[in-house]
């Protein structure tokens, strides 16, 4: 059943895609609805998005949203962390009444103290807010390798697109109002490939709409628990074609997007 609330508060929702998360997802669970206490204008809710998880996942989401009102699991069937975001994000705002969506992983990369941060950026009136581990105030305690990847893709895929304004481009945190995402063509955006390349796409098309986007700094830890599903080979691959696709003009262009980083940043 869904809570009723204050005409005031407005309902964010954290959508986090999972697959096989069964050593993080209780925690991570209460670690965001932690945060309520630092949100005054937003009702918190979590949505875990998972691509039916053999290992548990299901079954402990299942649990816990049993009981708390706050919590909403979504099995996805297909397997995918675009697609299983895809279909939580229209989920948090067709069933859920969601206003923002907060786009955050389920491992713990993504600190969740960090919330309160984005929401109050929307708040000030940003349609998009940016996690970013390249501007003043971030913290990157990912090892070198990934440093260098993720270094590399943010410019690869910033230049193809010619995207100035923003420093973080390849990392899935980030906030935005409903009303933005639903402004994007689904069809846009490879939800459905395996890879994490729907990650820099659909933040360029978010941008497109013409949303007002700033950005704000996060701190990125390495997982500490559960496996990795990065596969770092289609990853690359996927980035390199994106990239000379677009710079052929293969891939629409993010042409009059805003800059993120305007004003109070
Ligand atoms: N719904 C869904 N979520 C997924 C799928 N694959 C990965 N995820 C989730 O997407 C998030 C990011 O996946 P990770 O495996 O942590 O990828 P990563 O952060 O790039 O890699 P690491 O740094 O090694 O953790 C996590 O919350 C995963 O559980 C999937 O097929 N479906
Ligand atoms: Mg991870």
């Amino acid at each position: 059943m869904t809570p009723t609330r204050p005409t005031a508060t407005r309902r964010a929702v954290v959508v986090t895609p999972t697959f096989d998360e069964k050593e993080n997802i209780a925690d991570l669970i209460a670690a965001t609805l932690a945060e309520q206490t630092h949100t005054d204008a937003f009702e918190l809710h979590v949505l875990v998005a998972d691509s039916h998880s053999a290992d548990g996942t299901l079954e402990i989401v299942a649990a816990l949203a049993a009981t708390n009102p706050r919590v909403h699991l979504l099995d996805v069937q297909e397997r995918g962390i675009g697609i299983g975001l895809f279909r939580g994000f229209q989920y948090a705002i067709d069933a859920l009444g969601a206003d923002v969506l907060i786009e955050m992983d389920a491992d713990f990369q993504h600190n969740p103290e960090d919330i309160p941060h984005f929401l109050a950026k929307i708040e000030a009136g940003y349609d998009v807010v940016v996690g970013s581990r390249f501007v003043d105030g971030s913290v990157n305690r990912m090892p070198w390798y990934r440093k260098v990847l993720s270094v590399g893709a943010n410019q690869m895929v910033r230049g193809a697109l010619g995207l100035h304004g923003v420093t973080e481009i390849t990392t899935s945190y980030r906030a935005f109002t409903s009303e933005t995402f639903l402004k994007v063509d689904p069809a846009t955006v490879p939800w459905q490939e395996k890879s994490f390349i729907f990650v820099p796409v659909f933040l360029v098309r978010l941008l497109e709409t013409g949303a007002r986007a700033t950005e704000i700094p996060m701190t990125m830890h390495p997982r500490t628990q559960g496996y990795s599903k990065m596969i770092y080979w289609r990853y690359i691959r996927d980035i390199l074609l994106f990239s000379a696709r677009s710079r052929l003009g293969m891939e629409p262009k993010a042409a009059g997007a805003p800059e993120a980083g305007q004003g109070a940043a």
